[in-house]
């Protein structure tokens, strides 16, 4: 936050790492306060991962220090902790003031937003197997950069961090990872792993002794001879004082835990890391959300937070009147179903809050499970549940069930187990962009044999459908977009609604618009639009399940109608109108059709979803136009043919 125009800002100066390297090191703590507030600044109006990015500003600064990119690469787990270097990397100004929005910079790091973004994310516990790679890459290729990855201690509750950790030393001599020690995930870290992490860095003992021993050795120039003496004695009393650290196990060098708000200790370690002629971890130690109060207080609502007060913290009210969210709906309902009857069980990967499960661990403690950041853990986990007679929910955002397609594929449907899955974020996170969109899972799911694939109209059809779930005698997946739903007012008791059944909204003779979940809405407007504009009769059929479809009701109305549309919230390849289409083909049906859906590329990020939409020719005028431009092309076709 530039102050005064007349006195340029330090940060205002940074055009790249070489001027975070120029600067003497008495200027670095102010340099941190400026990029805190400018961080502070932009989240507190965009919304943003805060908590993590307040967390990080020392080690990224020290990192910067110490090693030069794009040369030298750092590769960030999940990303979301990387608008420090952002602003550190010459992406300061009104690029990073539009961070998250429409023509700025993205939330997470992304290779074609900088030669800096060595590697892109958004999902978790990718970074070390990706840092290995390169790191390898550049062993076979006989050249000498620093390859550092940078994850936090949730990313070891990951299958892939584990799968690469027992790489590292077959791979490599020279990677760093440094381990960024915060104690949370999203909500407070989960685990055996975050316990081992707890007892290393808490440990009196080792810790004094380490501190002394190691400013003696400090005092000597670095050099290899020194930091194998080094090394060697700490692996020796480490493992005499306390438990060996669990990465020695796997042959990497441990240093720390050190203080990851001390720029003059992180600067050290990481100077004697680039020296080291094996593997190292550094265990840094920080505090999410430092320089805000509010988010040191509330780190789970600070992590990725919405538009908020900078001095006070408070949330931006949503507008009065706003209907409920489905994920509070969902989470109440399976609350409720869950008190009813001991066998229903929620399960979230490390995401209570965003999922709504929240209330279910508040009010039905004993049937809630945060497995941490593990989709194939959470989805074979449900299935042995399901094995055993339970009735396990797993809430999980349908890009990261992207991870666990295998177990819902080999485990759940082969075996036909009851297991529920409620895919939040179907559909755009319009902020966050292309790692989180939930886009493709009607296409890999509905393929699978057993699977019962659906997505409600509102979010009192959201309660009936995890209702008819829980009766399934295989697997259910309910697919529902972030945020508002409808405004349907919840019914006192759900109901059972007949599987592969699809309910007629408005009934037509010559348009038919076959619409799934919240495009519902959206097709009784246009219906009503196209019946004024262009005198038709459109019909309104909520289709309610992508699998099974209702063949029975589309065969009969595609004999008698001209046109049929189809509107998703999904790609076009091998979603809801692919189904369509497959199933009139099946019955050698030619009534034509067209589909409206996402088109085949990955969707940026932008400031909402209706500019998204309209950047793909999605917004209502354009579906209007193109199935009036339909409508008006055959009936000019039906006329020839009639002369
Ligand atoms: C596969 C996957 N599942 C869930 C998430 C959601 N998520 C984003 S960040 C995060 C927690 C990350 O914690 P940590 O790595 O310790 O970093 P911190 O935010 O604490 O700095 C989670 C669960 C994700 N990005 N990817």
């Amino acid at each position: 936050m530039n102050t005064s125009p007349s006195v340029p800002t330090l940060l205002s100066r940074i055009t790249g790492p070489v001027d975070v390297k120029a600067l003497a090191p008495e200027q670095l703590p102010s340099l941190a306060r400026e990029i805190r507030d400018e961080m502070i600044e932009i989240t507190a109006r965009n919304g943003g991962h805060i908590g993590p990015n307040l967390g990080v500003v020392e080690l990224t600064i020290a990192l910067h220090r110490v090693f030069s990119t794009p040369e030298d690469q750092f590769v960030f787990d999940v990303a979301h902790q990387g608008y420090v270097h952002k602003l550190l990397t010459g992406r300061q100004g009104e690029f990073m003031a539009r961070l998250r929005k429409s023509g700025g910079a993205s939330g997470f790091l992304y290779r074609a937003e900088s030669p800096h973004d060595a590697f892109g994310a958004g999902h978790a516990g990718t970074a070390l197997s990706a840092a290995l790679g390169m790191a390898t890459a550049r062993d076979l290729r006989g050249s000498s950069e620093h390859v550092v990855a940078i994850c936090g201690d949730a990313a070891f509750t990951c299958g892939i961090t584990l799968e690469a950790l027992n790489n590292v030393v077959s791979s490599t001599k020279r990677l760093i990872v440094i381990l960024n020690d915060n104690e949370w995930s999203i909500a407070k870290n989960v685990g055996a792993m975050a316990r081992h992490l707890n007892r290393i860095s808490t440990n009196p003992t080792y810790n004094k002794l380490h501190h002394d021993v190691e400013a003696f050795f400090r005092s000597f120039p670095t050099g290899v001879e020194m930091n194998r003496v080094y090394m060697k004695w700490k692996r020796e009393t480490k493992d005499f004082f306390v438990e060996s650290s669990l990465f020695e196990k796997f042959g990497l060098r441990y240093l720390g835990p050190v203080d990851g708000h001390n720029l003059d200790a992180l600067v050290k370690n990481l100077e004697f890391a680039k020296h080291c002629d094996v593997p190292v971890l550094i265990h840094v130690l920080t505090k999410k959300g430092k320089g805000l109060d509010a988010a040191v207080e509330h780190p789970e609502k600070f992590h990725g937070a919405s538009p908020f007060d900078p001095v006070t913290g408070e949330n931006v009210r949503p507008i009065p009147g706003t209907p409920s969210n489905y994920q509070d709906v969902f989470g109440a309902a399976l609350a409720r179903f869950a008190r009813q009857d001991p066998k229903v069980l929620g399960i979230t990967g490390a995401m209570p809050s965003g999922t709504g499960l929240s209330l279910l661990a508040k009010e039905v403690p004993g049937q809630f499970f945060d497995v941490g950041i593990a989709e194939e853990h959470a989805v074979l986990f449900a299935a042995g549940l399901a094995a055993k007679g339970f009735r396990p929910v797993c809430a999980i955002y349908s890009t990261f069930l992207q991870r666990a397609y295998d177990q819902v594929i080999h485990d759940v449907c082969l075996q036909n187990l009851p297991v529920t899955f409620c895919l939040d974020r179907a559909g755009l996170s319009p902020n966050d962009g292309p790692t989180h969109h939930g886009l493709f899972d009607i296409a890999f799911l509905r393929c699978v044999p057993n699977a019962v694939v659906m997505q409600p109209k509102d979010e009192d059809e959201l309660v009936d459908m995890l209702h008819t779930s829980l009766h399934l005698p295989g697997p259910g997946f309910i697919r529902y977009p972030r945020g508002a739903g409808a405004g349907a007012p919840i019914k006192a008791e759900p109901v059972l609604l007949p599987v592969g059944q699809a309910e007629v909204l408005k009934v037509g003779t010559h348009i038919i618009l076959w619409a799934l979940g919240n495009m519902v809405p959206e097709a009784l407007r246009l219906a009503q639009r196209l019946e004024r504009e262009e005198l038709v009769s459109v019909g309104v059929v909520n289709a309610r399940f992508a699998k099974p479809l209702d063949r029975n009701l589309l065969l009969s109305q595609a004999a008698v109608v001209p046109l049929i549309v189809t509107l998703e919230d999904h790609v076009l390849a091998g979603g809801f109108g692919s189904a369509v289409l497959e199933n009139l083909q099946e019955a050698h049906c030619t009534t034509p059709v067209e589909r409206i859906g996402w088109p085949d590329k990955f969707i940026e990020h932008g400031s909402s979803v209706d500019l998204l939409r309209a950047a793909c020719g999605l917004a209502p005028d354009d579906i209007a136009g193109r199935v009036i431009a339909r409508w008006r092309d055959l009936s000019s076709k039906t006329v020839k043919a009639d002369l």
